[in-house]
């Protein structure tokens, strides 16, 4: 296509209305006066409302302007561009990250502030974007903002789910579950009514020749579902790149709902398949590490795989290039193993569809793609019904049969005779019924294969993929350590400490070259830096406790050691270890006399967090920390001395509130289960200390921040088989101080003792899996060390400050650029103003 095509010929985004404007708009808006005549007639709420979609709808048009000549720029120069499959991009807001990146956010606050407006109120306004879990999905959302800023032609396909991740709710201390339908008054989608792909399902396979007598497959579908594109701009900061997030939304293939049933009276029936159709995209599944072999989940997988491969396919086929260039063109990473049909669906096109020879045509699938996985959790690990695969994917299935067919002949070539190894690797599993190992298709559909820690990465190919290394040798296998977005994290989170570290570095380029952050060990003696520092940290404990105030009732003294615990709820996660310390804690607080009492730090013991909701284990950890917070709150012989928070609906929003203001923050994983964790960066990028387990990205924090600057505590990765056997064994001895803290639970100190039977006949009974109890003692001791070292100011103000420049590594630039030298094959592309 040439510069001057008609732009949606390029399949780009264009905004409703909007085509490339001849002459450059300025920020200009409604006059003050305009508004004023108005404005006292309107409520405050729908005021603000006002002001969120003014600017909202400012911003975006600049947006249009760029994301349309990225489009085009990248269209016209043709080069290898990368696609990030993902089921989930935890977003959060965009409006705030707009501003930042459009570089008119000084121009925005004094406009709302003419107008009456401050411009924090005006942002809060926006409903989180909450199309994720947890880490992964928020992953995602950094690798977007990181790719834009980078200036790499990537796109990101997911689904447009009418339903986020639920809105929590904590009801008499227990969770419940809201609908997150968050669609309404979106600024930041654009329909793409014109973009669509009709998606099949069910079926059956027929077998037919062609003229040279070669057999031909070919799918016969029993269902149809339109997938309909919805585009979102995601500009890159200081730059013009602005990339393209397209989301699919399902709908029935007849458009709205069949005419021709309904016309013949069919009503029922004609609504029935409109329904169906938009169940597709209609929620998230909203468990973190688990996979629970839904068949719905599976439809989603393929609706969202087949029409974007579709897509890419189309926009390959318009370069008019030969076949085997399409791995020179194309990159496509998997964000876990939710989109490996997408591989099987590449090659059903190339051999089925355009009629490619196997061997050619799986040579450019496996070109093509790049997996990372995300956890070794046994329950994680996705498997499919091979009858609930043949039903909904025949012909998906027959390739899959393929696939493993070739696969295990060149591997009992290589190494004949091993039939236990060929058990072993093949990707389906000799179960009843069988099962379908995705992950081992996504691994043999790869050429490269990558972990989000170094621990995690040597995890996988020493245990789950171990004979995949055998098989491939170890260069299928790397490692790129995750990281997080400096922008939303630092800047957008901590404003403040940004603005302070630019005073001192000489501007913001740590923004775009994070590992600048050093310059600032230079400072760490400086006093007057030191006070600066010291003082925003108390401001963001106020706006904290601000937060806490509102959304609990509960205050709390904003001079006590902010300890906080914000991720998924979950056993690996071990919010049970907390709040069992937390009840440790209170016990001995109980024993000390008013002299002692005297001595003791002030604490906050603050969690937040969402458990999935048939997680039982999960909502009970949640039921009983809000039992303890409700006993140790109202206990004025306690008072400041400790007080138990729980945060509802942790989201990406209060994550930005919350991350800057922790003193110490927890990721105390069962070593080997935290693939990686990204919140422990967030935390220390933000002036934090943590306290950890030897697990995922703990191990490389401490490697880059000196280990005299965490607090880490517990067993190692490599004893946890051992203890765990010792467990079931041997001797379990449930610990000393923890058996008393199961006593206090035990006596009813905490409400009922009944509804927490569960969760220490976990530990006490069960084998104690997570090894809560093997911990307990050292975390206990590290808390204790916690303390002392936290009243030492000035010792703790030198380590938050070295942990901070020290951080550099963890940009999710370096992880983008990492992907990109070492997965992808990609190059940068700069959008010049010319363009
Ligand atoms: C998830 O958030 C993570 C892993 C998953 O495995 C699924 C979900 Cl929803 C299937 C997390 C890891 O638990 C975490 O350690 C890691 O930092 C994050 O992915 C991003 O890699």
């Amino acid at each position: 296509p040439s510069v001057g095509a008609p732009i949606a010929d390029l399949q780009g985004p264009v905004g409703p209305g909007f085509s490339r404007p001849k002459h450059k708009r300025t920020f200009t808006g409604f006059g003050p006066s305009e508004i004023k005549s108005v404005e006292a007639s309107i409520p405050e709420p729908l005021r603000e409302a006002a002001a969120y979609s003014g600017t909202a709808l400012a911003f975006r048009d600049r947006l249009i302007i760029e994301w349309n000549r990225t489009q085009q720029r990248q269209t016209f120069t043709d080069q290898k561009r990368v696609y990030y499959l993902s089921l989930e991009f935890l977003m959060g807001r965009a409006l705030d990250n707009a501003m930042l990146n459009v570089g008119m956010k000084d121009i925005a606050r004094d406009g709302l502030a003419d107008l009456g407006f401050r411009i924090e109120d005006a942002i809060s306004q926006e409903h989180d974007a909450a199309l994720g879990n947890g880490g992964l999905g928020r992953l995602a959302a950094c690798f977007l903002d990181s790719m834009a800023t980078l200036n790499y032609p990537a796109w990101g396909y997911g689904l447009r789910y009418r339903y986020g991740i639920f809105k929590q709710e904590i009801v008499n201390g227990y969770q419940m579950e809201i609908p997150d339908y968050w669609l309404d008054n979106n600024p930041w989608e654009f329909p793409r009514h014109d973009i669509t792909v009709d998606i099949q399902f069910y079926g059956h396979v027929n077998k037919t020749y062609d003229e040279d007598g070669k057999v031909v497959y070919s799918w016969e579908a029993g269902e149809t579902v339109r997938a309909v594109a919805y585009d979102v701009p995601i500009p890159g900061y200081r730059t013009k790149t602005t990339n393209n997030l397209r989301l699919w939304s399902s709908k029935a293939s007849s458009g709205e709902f069949d005419f021709q049933k309904f016309n013949a009276g069919d009503y029922e029936s004609a609504v029935a398949d409109q329904q169906t159709a938009e169940t597709i995209s209609a929620v998230l599944y909203p468990n973190d590490n688990l996979e629970r072999g839904k068949e719905l989940r599976l439809k989603q997988q393929y609706f969202w795989c087949a029409a974007s491969l579709y897509d890419i396919v189309r926009r390959f086929k318009k370069t008019k290039r030969a076949w085997s260039e399409f791995p020179d063109q194309v990159a496509i990473q998997l964000n876990d193993t939710h989109p490996t049909l997408a591989i099987v669906e590449l090659q059903r096109i190339l051999i089925d569809v355009e009629g490619l020879e196997w061997d050619e045509a799986w040579r450019i699938v496996t070109g093509t793609f790049g997996y990372t996985n995300h956890t070794v959790l046994p329950e994680a690990l996705e498997k499919w019904s091979v009858p609930l695969m043949q039903n909904l994917l025949p012909r998906h299935l027959q390739i899959i049969y393929d696939i493993n067919l070739f696969f295990l002949q060149s591997v009992e070539k290589r190494f004949p005779n091993d039939r236990d190894m060929l058990s072993r690797v093949s990707i389906i599993e000799e179960s009843h019924p069988k099962m379908v190992r995705m992950a081992y298709i996504a691994i043999i559909g790869s050429h490269k294969v990558n972990g989000v820690a170094e621990l995690h990465s040597d995890l996988i190919k020493t245990t789950i993929f171990k004979d995949f290394v055998t098989i491939y040798g170890p260069d299928r296998f790397t490692n790129v350590t995750n990281g997080i977005t400096p922008r939303r994290w630092l800047h957008q989170a901590n404003p403040e400490l940004s603005a302070l570290i630019a005073d001192k570095l000489g501007g913001y380029d740590f923004l775009t070259d994070l590992t600048l952050l050093d310059k600032l060990e230079a400072f760490v003696d400086d006093k007057n830096f030191r006070q600066e520092w010291s003082d925003i940290k108390a401001k963001n404990k106020l706006r904290l406790a601000k937060l806490i105030k509102d959304v609990t009732g509960y205050s709390v003294n904003p001079n006590s050691l902010f300890d906080v615990q914000v991720k998924r709820i979950h056993e690996y996660k071990r919010q049970q270890l907390n709040i069992f310390g937390v009840i440790h804690r209170y016990l001995s607080l109980k024993a000390m006399t008013p002299e002692e009492r005297k001595k003791v730090v002030p604490r906050v013991s603050i969690f937040g967090g969402k458990a999935a909701p048939g997680y039982w284990m999960a909502k009970s950890i949640i039921y009983l920390i809000n039992s303890v917070a409700a006993v140790v709150n109202k206990d004025e012989e306690i008072g400041d001395l400790l007080k138990v928070i729980f945060i509802e609906d942790y989201n990406v929003s209060k994550a930005e509130i919350i991350c800057p203001a922790s003193d110490i923050s927890e990721h105390i994983s069962t070593a080997g289960t935290e693939a990686s964790g990204t919140s422990n960066m967030k935390f220390v990028l933000n002036g934090g200390l943590i306290i950890g387990t030897c697990d995922g990205a703990n191990i490389e924090i401490t490697r880059e921040i000196g280990e005299q600057n965490i607090f880490l505590f517990g067993n190692l990765a490599e004893d946890v088989e051992d203890l765990r056997h010792r467990h079931f064994y041997g001797d379990f001895q449930l610990d000393p101080q923890l058996k008393r803290v199961f006593d206090a639970i035990k006596e009813g100190t905490f409400g009922d003792p009944s509804s927490f039977t569960s969760l220490i006949s976990s530990i006490e009974e069960h084998g104690d899996y997570y090894l809560v109890s093997d911990d307990f003692n050292s975390y206990i001791a590290t808390h204790d060390m916690v303390d002392k070292e936290f009243q030492n100011q000035e010792e703790w103000l030198a380590k938050s400050i070295t942990s901070v420049a020290r951080m550099g590594f963890f940009s999710m630039d370096r992880v983008t650029n990492e992907y990109a030298d070492s997965i992808w094959n990609v190059e940068p592309l700069n959008i010049a103003d010319e363009d």
